[in-house]
């Protein structure tokens, strides 16, 4: 049966993709970072912590000598490079340890592939982010990139040099380019399930308004869980190569804060423009969302829509699940958390 390593296992992605390699048989290592207190939750939640094909692994992507020494104990048929630090608002703030940890942390473990073992299959997790600036419409694999963010741009360096070390090396390298994808594992600092999280605490009196950024935002929201399966495609295909994984419909932030607010009973409408603009709840007259410009980002991504085409082709990968679908997944598991008090 078939190892993998999979980086970042603490996060929504990693959580999934171990679940679904676990039912596949594989042997799975999971890296989490030594903290002063890790968080299991999203594992657990998936009932696959104490799986006796699960190894979890102590590891940070930024060294080397840590990402030789996990491939030597796991000698992995494949190697899902997922860890990253991955929230373009922070980004901003921490341009230098983004770019040490999501940009030049993918090369440590190319590296180690290259010294280890070259036959090894490497997954890395790229972004919708390094479209960045709309050039074209739905954005696919020979769109022009023009990353707007710290993040975007450390994501670009680790896409072109996987693609570099497939071409100079002959390394299994895929990138998937994946365009948003949440999930009720989503961290609670991303937009969708802080809009979840925030409707469901109004719901039951926990919060009273909800204060978020850019309303304006268009983006292609899928769910985790199949993105997941799509990264697992890319690594069993022929060839390495770059996919684009998404849904070919873009939403604004503001209709799926309404989806949001719809799902737990709320009949939201919004009022006003750019920082005063407010939603309220038309049966009870309360203002419920606030925009706040401290959410805001010195550069924005205004307009994410993908065409998943060459996957489909290629792959047999297509969404399923529809926005609608997602978001009350994403409602109820809040409202659920938040009535016994078990969010994370
Ligand atoms: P998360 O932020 O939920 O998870 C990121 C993981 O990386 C966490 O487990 C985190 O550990 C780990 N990590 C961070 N820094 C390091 C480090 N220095 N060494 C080792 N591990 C580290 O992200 P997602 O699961 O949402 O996304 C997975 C990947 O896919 C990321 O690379 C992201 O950039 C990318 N991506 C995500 C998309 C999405 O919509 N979700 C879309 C496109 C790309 P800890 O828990 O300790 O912080
Ligand atoms: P994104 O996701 O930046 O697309 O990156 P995020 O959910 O953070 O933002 C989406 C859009 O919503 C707007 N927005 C807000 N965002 C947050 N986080 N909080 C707010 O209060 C808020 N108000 C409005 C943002 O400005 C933005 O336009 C995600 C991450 O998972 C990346 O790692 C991944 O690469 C990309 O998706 C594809």
């Amino acid at each position: 049966m078939k190892s993998a390593v999979i980086t970042g296992i603490t996060g929504q992605d990693g959580a999934y993709l171990a679940k679904l390699l676990l039912d596949k048989g594989y042997t799975v290592y999971g890296t989490y970072r030594r903290t002063s207190s890790v968080n299991f939750w999203r594992i657990e939640e998936l009932g696959i912590a104490q799986h006796p094909n699960l190894h979890l692994v102590e590891y940070d992507l930024t060294d080397l000598g840590d990402s030789i020494r996990l491939l030597e104990r796991a000698q992995p048929d494949e190697v899902y490079n997922l860890a990253a630090q991955s929230f373009v608002g922070v980004s901003f703030e921490q341009p230098m340890t983004t770019a040490q940890i999501t940009g030049l942390g993918p090369l440590n473990l190319l590296e180690a592939i290259r010294i280890v073992n070259p036959k090894i299959r490497f997954y890395q997790a790229s972004t919708s982010e390094m479209f960045g600036k709309v050039q074209a419409v739905p954005q696919d694999e020979t769109t022009p990139f023009h990353p707007r963010s710290p993040y975007g741009v450390a994501k670009l360096y680790a896409h072109w040099i996987t693609v570099n070390y497939r071409e100079s090396y002959g390394i299994f390298g895929a990138s998937g380019i994946l365009f948003n994808h949440e999930s009720p594992l989503r961290g609670l600092e991303f937009v969708t399930r802080k809009v979840t999280d925030g409707m469901a605490k109004i719901k039951l009196g926990k919060l009273d308004c909800l204060e978020l950024g850019n309303l304006n935002a268009k983006r292609d929201w899928g769910y985790a869980e199949e993105y997941v399966e799509g990264m697992w495609r890319m690594l069993q295909a022929d060839e390495p190569d770059t996919y684009v994984l998404a849904t070919n419909r873009a939403e604004t932030v503001r209709n799926f804060v309404a989806m949001a607010a719809e799902a737990v009973g709320f009949d939201l409408v919004f009022e006003g423009k750019n920082e005063a603009e407010i939603g309220i709840d038309r049966r009870t007259g309360r203002t419920i969302v606030r925009v706040n410009p401290r959410f805001y980002r010195p550069a924005e991504v205004d307009l994410l829509i993908g065409n998943p085409e060459k996957a489909r082709r290629e792959l047999g990968w297509k969404p399923k699940t529809t926005l609608e679908e997602l978001c009350h997944m994403m409602v109820e598991a809040d409202l659920r958390r938040n009535k016994t008090g078990t969010s994370f």
